[in-house]
């Protein structure tokens, strides 16, 4: 039998939150991570297997009862996961009542699930109703996208056009765009409300002014997606910074072509 702490689950999201950290998309306590687990995953572990701590969650997440998420501590700093996982991570379970979670494993200091922990769950109830591979909800502090939240108006339109166009990658990694919600206070029940209605539509929504919230079937699919979306804000960036003035760009013609050699479905109306 194997411990928690030397599964799979563990390395890669110690190993994910401290290459955030090393991009400085999570200064601080900035960021979280929550990873969905398989029950039939975790019945190779020998430390599992009891309830550590019932902790009360400020959401009522009935429909997601019994399942189990590996998810970052609130106030922790993505730096330290990578050294203290036992410490700065826990897994829980979902409780009947939907209103805490069971902790199986972590947290051994006392924390709890991260202050957005209900906006994600919303955020896998919502991503799992159209894809029941969904895994993984990242939300981190991108430098150059968060910058553009200053300059640029927020239309989710205009905003995925410019990412679309600044990489040819960027339209095959998210031909559906990305969602936008008002500038809103973090932690709460009405910001979860909002980022999971967006993410019915779109891969990642965008928190103005904050950061991005990002989903995937797999940790490499959550962090491609905010890493694509990052590069094409930085390449962005630079442009403006060499002066701003377009001598060639990809078309809209060239996206549509991009598209259906790569086979994704790019949101029609957000094209020319
Ligand atoms: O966990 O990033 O949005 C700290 C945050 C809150
Ligand atoms: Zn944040």
């Amino acid at each position: 039998m194997t411990k928690f702490i030397d599964s799979p689950f563990v390395e890669e999201v110690k190993k994910i939150t401290f290459r955030l950290y090393d991009h400085g998309w999570d200064e601080r306590n900035g960021g979280n991570v929550s990873y969905r687990i398989l029950e039939e995953e975790l019945a190779n572990f020998s430390d599992i297997n009891e309830v550590k701590r019932n902790i009360p969650i400020d959401f009522d997440g009935k429909d997601l009862s019994g399942m189990y998420f590996l998810v970052t501590a609130t106030g922790r700093y993505f730096k330290n996961i990578i050294d203290f996982p036992e410490r700065d991570l826990g897994l829980v379970r979902i409780a009947d009542d939907g209103k805490s979670v069971d902790l199986m494993w972590g947290y051994n200091d006392g924390a709890s699930p991260t202050s957005e922990f209900p906006t994600h769950l919303m955020g896998h109830q919502a991503k799992l109703k159209q894809k029941p591979s969904q895994r993984v909800v990242m939300h981190c502090h991108p430098t150059n996208l968060i910058a553009m939240t200053f300059t640029q108006k927020l239309s989710e339109r205009e905003f995925s056009r410019i990412l679309w166009k600044m990489q040819t990658e960027s339209l095959v990694v998210f031909p559906e765009g990305i969602g936008i919600i008002p500038w809103m206070v973090p932690g709460t029940i009405d910001i979860g409300e909002a980022t999971s209605a967006k993410l019915k539509d779109f891969p990642a929504v965008i928190w103005p002014q904050h950061g991005i919230f990002g989903t995937g079937s797999t940790i490499d699919e959550a962090y491609g997606l905010i890493e694509t979306i990052e590069k094409a804000a930085q390449i962005w960036t630079i442009v403006q910074a060499q002066g701003g003035v377009i001598q060639q760009e990809i078309t809209d013609q060239d996206l549509k072509d991009l598209a259906k050699v790569f086979g994704v479905s790019p949101r029609l109306e957000f094209l020319e």
